[in-house]
């Protein structure tokens, strides 16, 4: 169908690696958050796409993955805005661009889209980059064409439910958010002993990569070739790197506190003893 054609054109223009378009999801599916009032007022469809973010390993790195390279929500912003600029264009009517902060059940509305599979660890996993690409989308009034959704799901090896620190993920493949390892380093205020000590057995400041790493469909992801995720990589964060770093990468958002209170749960007992 040329409006699919012309889609794919603009989005891999814009660095995409997989994308699609689905149904705009029942108003009961969509996530309460402020990005509700962006919607437009007739929204039919999503026009969503994924975007690789693998980089080749660091050492020292003290952040998960995602957190190395500069922040997706302004990268993929912009991405999308301009393909949105390009598609209104096209075709006439709104197309609205959400990222992460979104309304939009992402990894549902991927593989509704047919970008990938949902892994049993919560995460779409697509066939090139495995699960580690981030999703953004731009709501739209037209009613395009939609791509026929993905069939099946992960390996279902269970090596993610295993490797989970936290325990958080179900045999159904449900997320317990509490106890997910990735939401306890970005809690506010005082943690629980057990919270303090999962964050030292995950050794990172900020996120979790374990139910990634353990998955067989990221053994052979492919590297992101998006040039404003291949420089300017941060893998290492220093105490005094928190304040300014703060200011603009994705650990930021909740503020640098947040951070130096991990930081003084993983390394703050080494400079004591240190002296
Ligand atoms: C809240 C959130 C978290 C929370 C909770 C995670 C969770 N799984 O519950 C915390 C902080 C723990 C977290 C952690 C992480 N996250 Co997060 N997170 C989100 C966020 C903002 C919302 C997820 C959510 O609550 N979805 C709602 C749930 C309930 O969705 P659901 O189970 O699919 O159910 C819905 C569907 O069934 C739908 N539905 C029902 N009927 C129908 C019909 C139709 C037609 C459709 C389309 C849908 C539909 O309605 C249901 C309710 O909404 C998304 C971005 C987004 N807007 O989606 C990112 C997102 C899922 N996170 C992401 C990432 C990268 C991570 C981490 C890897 C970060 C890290 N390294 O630390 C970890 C991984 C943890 C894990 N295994 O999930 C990426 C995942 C990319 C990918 N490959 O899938 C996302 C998509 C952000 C992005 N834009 O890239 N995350
Ligand atoms: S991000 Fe870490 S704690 Fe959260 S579900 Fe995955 S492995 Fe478990
Ligand atoms: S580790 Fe196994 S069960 Fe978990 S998402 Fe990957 S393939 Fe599925």
């Amino acid at each position: 169908m040329a409006e699919l054609t012309t889609i794919g054109e603009i989005l891999s223009g814009q660095g995409a690696a997989v994308w699609g378009v689905c149904p705009f999801p029942p108003r009961e599916a969509l996530i309460p958050c402020r990005g509700l009032e962006r919607l437009p007022k007739e929204s039919k469809r999503v026009v969503i796409a994924a975007f690789p973010y693998r980089t080749p390993e660091q050492t020292g790195r003290n952040i998960s993955r995602y957190a190395v390279v500069p922040d997706y929500h302004r990268v993929l912003r912009e991405k999308l805005s301009a393909a949105g600029e390009k598609l209104s264009a096209c075709f006439g009517g709104t197309f609205v661009p959400f990222v992460d902060s979104s309304p939009i059940p992402e990894v549902a509305c991927a593989v509704q889209a047919g970008l990938g599979v949902k892994g049993k660890n919560g995460l779409l996993i697509t066939k090139d980059y495995g699960s580690y690409v981030f999703l953004g989308e731009l709501v739209t009034d037209r009613e395009l064409p939609c791509t026929p959704p993905s069939q099946g799901g992960c390996l279902e090896c269970g090596r993610c439910l295993a490797a989970c620190p936290g325990q958080a993920i179900s045999a159904g493949g449900k997320i317990d958010e509490g106890h997910c390892l990735s939401f306890i380093t970005q809690k506010k205020g005082e943690l629980f002993p057990w919270e303090e000590e999962l964050i030292r057995q995950g050794g990172l400041l900020w996120g979790c990569d374990r139910c990634q790493e353990v998955c067989p469909h990221n053994l052979r992801a492919g590297y992101t070739s998006i040039p404003e995720f291949t420089k300017d990589l941060i893998p290492r964060v220093e105490r005094e790197d928190i304040r300014p770093l703060c200011k603009e990468r994705a650990f930021g958002f909740r503020g640098p506190k947040v951070l130096e209170r991990n930081w003084e749960i993983l390394f703050g007992g080494e400079k004591k003893d240190g002296g």
